[in-house]
């Protein structure tokens, strides 16, 4: 028979702060490795969840495992998604408390899975009425269509979400859920025209080609073969082994009509982004575009309900004012296919967002409890790196900044409130980096916004110099100049570097402005120096924009109660099995894991309400068990003086014990496992604790 210790040999420890040498790295992987061999993905660090992929189906998400975690306490069962998600359920309950749960962890990691794991347990467990159940199912329905429109296969991941979303799941007075909310973040618009070679274009497309039923690709003028789609053919990657399209579209089709989506509005604009990236331009003598594919333009015209003429003047021509009047202003070949690209993306990315409201519409509901879920792009470092990964990255400094705010302040929060005392511990705040990214004039989005602004010569290399006047000193950031006016080699003269939190990462500002001005056409430019000179118009830039949508996400966040799920991803193949360590390593640092340890470590490594306590340990001891008649905190007392706990490791607060180090509660444990063998019960039960 396997003896206790033996177990947490083979299974490591469900809780980090468990860990005998908990400062180690090498500790700390071990069991992550150890219990990823036995397919225990998930583990805590205190109330932390941390999840590593494990690229497979496991049998740990049936209706009998949310039977099994269903307003059972936290450390009675072992880690899992559904106990974040229950615990969550109930603060809110008995708390009166809206919360939410952060998901974060970098791309392939596990993170939309995550959240589509804690919808389907609320979806399943909580009680429902007829009218729950249509907004239980256009809940999770929403998942297949924000998918389909806003995920595409990556080298990374093929089914990688390519916006940041945060979800309210609304719930009655009775628990029951009864309306959603859904705000997206800056979707990769620029996937729409160009793809990276192994990737593709958003899921839809294929969908699209591949399952539409042939009336409606001949209404919608399409051919059934994706490598006639120049916006299509980019990456080189039409089919994917892990995507079945076909399959995918009647999934979709089934989940817009449950949303209650009935016209074909949205397939007009799908098919009309693919007839616009057929388009083809010809040059006159004089240099002016003309376009040569007619047909394109029948049918956008249809599609688009516009005027066909009208149409190709705005793909062909610009709008200039010129002593305060209009004029229309031919383009050369090459602007003309950035402003038909420009309009693509534009379509598309206003299509996305008028789909999300009309998923809020379906949803609405008002003066509810509330848990909040947020999966949004993790930390993202490739060979090349540009505007989006900035905000991306930037982003993640945002959540990093909330972690360090809200860690320390509920752990502190709960020690006054115990009336405990203890030694905060200090470690690195990224908040001057989150200033370096948003400080208001001096900071790299101001920059980049005034040489937006600026009429003239402002160009993306103008902007790198800009940012050497204005930060270079800064402790966070280096370019390639040398303060001795030496050149720094190992990078590029078109590269600023940030030292993230989670990482140094060279950004090349190639493409820095236009995706920050991310207007529809270049006349907007005009429009603005007009608005400016009126002041009461403020046209903002994609980069302001994603810097006051996030000030408000922090806004939400923090009047909420957070749980944090911290995703793990275990290779770079995406296979089943393996633990790559190195990756691993990596991940365990940005995430912040060991800080976040020590954090937890630092004061009273475990803690337990007295009723808990009692009740897991009280056969233990003579005078508590079966039953403590008297002051819980008197039976807690009597309980941990038998087992020999000395003064300097336990205090007793006014709803729980804490103790300071994890051995003595593992002395505890093992002591209970004695306990129960002496008893005779089956080895399964008795570790079910650890696992
Ligand atoms: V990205 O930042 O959107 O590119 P995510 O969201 O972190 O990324 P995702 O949840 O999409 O990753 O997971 C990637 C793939 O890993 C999924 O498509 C599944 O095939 C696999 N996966 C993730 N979690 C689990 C799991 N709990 N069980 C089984 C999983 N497979
Ligand atoms: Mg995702």
């Amino acid at each position: 028979m396997e003896s206790a210790l033996t177990a947490r040999d083979r299974v490591g420890v469900q809780d980090f702060v468990l860990l005998e040498n908990h400062t180690s790295e090498v500790a700390f992987i071990e069991n992550l490795r150890k219990r990823f061999k036995e397919n225990l993905i998930y583990t805590y660090i205190g109330s932390v969840l941390v999840s590593v992929n494990p690229y497979k189906e496991l049998e740990i998400y049936s209706k009998q495992h949310m039977e099994r975690y269903r307003g059972v306490n936290f450390y009675e069962v072992s880690p899992h998604i559904y106990a974040v998600a229950d615990n969550a359920y109930r603060s809110m309950r008995t708390e009166r408390r809206d919360q939410c749960i952060l998901i974060s962890g970098e791309s392939g990691a596990g993170k939309t899975e995550a959240s589509k794991k804690v919808l389907q347990y609320y979806a399943i467990t909580c009680p429902a009425s007829e009218h729950v159940q249509t907004i239980k199912d256009r809940l999770l329905q929403s998942n297949p269509v924000l998918e389909a429109f806003g995920n595409a296969k990556t080298l990374r991941n093929d089914n990688s979400s390519r916006f940041g979303k945060y979800m309210d799941i609304q719930f009655d007075f009775k628990g029951a859920p009864v309306g959603g909310h859904i705000i997206n973040y800056l979707l990769e618009k620029s996937r729409v025209v160009h793809q990276s070679h192994g990737e593709r274009n958003f899921h839809i497309f294929y969908q699209l080609i591949e399952g539409g039923e042939d009336d409606l690709l001949r209404r919608l003028g399409l051919e059934k073969n994706a490598q006639q789609y120049q916006f299509l053919v980019k990456g080189n990657c039409p089919k994917v082994s892990s995507i079945n399209d076909r399959n995918d579209w009647k999934i979709v089709r089934k989940a817009l009509s449950i949303i209650g989506f009935t016209d074909d509005e949205l397939l007009n604009i799908i098919a009309s982004v693919l007839h616009l990236g057929n388009v083809q331009y010809g040059g006159e003598d004089s240099g002016s575009a003309y376009i040569t594919t007619e047909t394109q333009i029948k049918y956008l015209a249809r599609l688009l309900g516009v005027d066909g003429t009208i149409l190709k003047e705005a793909l062909t021509h610009k709008k200039i004012i010129a002593k305060g009047e209009e004029l229309m202003s031919p383009l050369n070949q090459e602007q003309a296919a950035s402003a038909r690209d420009a309009l693509s993306k534009a379509i598309y990315g206003r299509t996305f967002t008028w789909l999300v409201n009309k998923i809020n519409d379906s949803l609405a509901y008002k003066n509810a409890s509330v848990i909040g879920l947020l999966d949004i792009y993790g930390f993202e470092v490739f060979q090349n790196n540009s505007f989006e990964q900035f905000c991306i990255n930037y982003c993640n400094e945002k959540l990093q900044q909330l972690f360090i705010e809200l860690t320390l302040k509920s752990e502190q929060e709960e020690y006054e409130a115990e009336g405990i005392t203890w030694e905060p511990v200090q470690y690195f705040n990224n908040k001057i980096i989150c200033d370096l990214v948003e400080e208001k004039f001096k900071g790299i989005i101001s920059i980049l916004d005034e040489e937006c602004l600026r009429p003239g010569d402002a160009s993306d290399i103008t902007f790198l110099e800009k940012l050497e006047d204005t930060v270079g000193g800064h402790a966070h950031f280096l370019t390639h100049k040398l303060a001795d006016g030496k050149t720094r080699k190992v990078m590029g003269r078109e590269e600023f570097r940030l030292i993230h939190y989670a990482g140094e990462v060279n950004y090349n500002v190639n493409g820095f402005l236009d995706k920050n001005n991310d207007l529809l056409f270049r006349n907007l430019k005009e429009v603005r120096e007009q608005a400016q000179k009126k002041k009461d118009i403020y046209i903002y830039t994609a980069a302001t924009q994603f810097k006051n949508s996030l000030a408000k996400l922090m806004e939400i966040l923090m009047s909420k109660e957070p749980s944090y799920v911290r995703c793990i991803k275990p290779n770079d193949a995406k296979q089943a099995g393996r633990f790559d360590e190195v990756l691993i390593r990596h991940q365990v640092k940005y995430l912040g894991l060991m800080e976040n340890l020590r954090v937890r470590r630092a004061g009273f490594a475990y803690r337990r309400r007295y009723e808990t306590f009692l009740q897991r340990y009280k056969s233990l001891c003579p005078n508590t068990w079966p039953n403590w008649d008297g002051r819980l905190v008197d039976g807690v007392s009597t309980l941990v003086k038998h087992l020999g706990y000395k003064p300097e490791e336990y205090k007793l607060g006014r709803t729980k014990i804490f103790i300071r180090f994890p051995k003595t509660l593992f002395a505890t444990e093992d002591a209970l496992e004695v306990r129960k063998h002496s008893l005779g019960m089956s080895f399964s039960q008795k570790t079910k604790y650890r696992k």
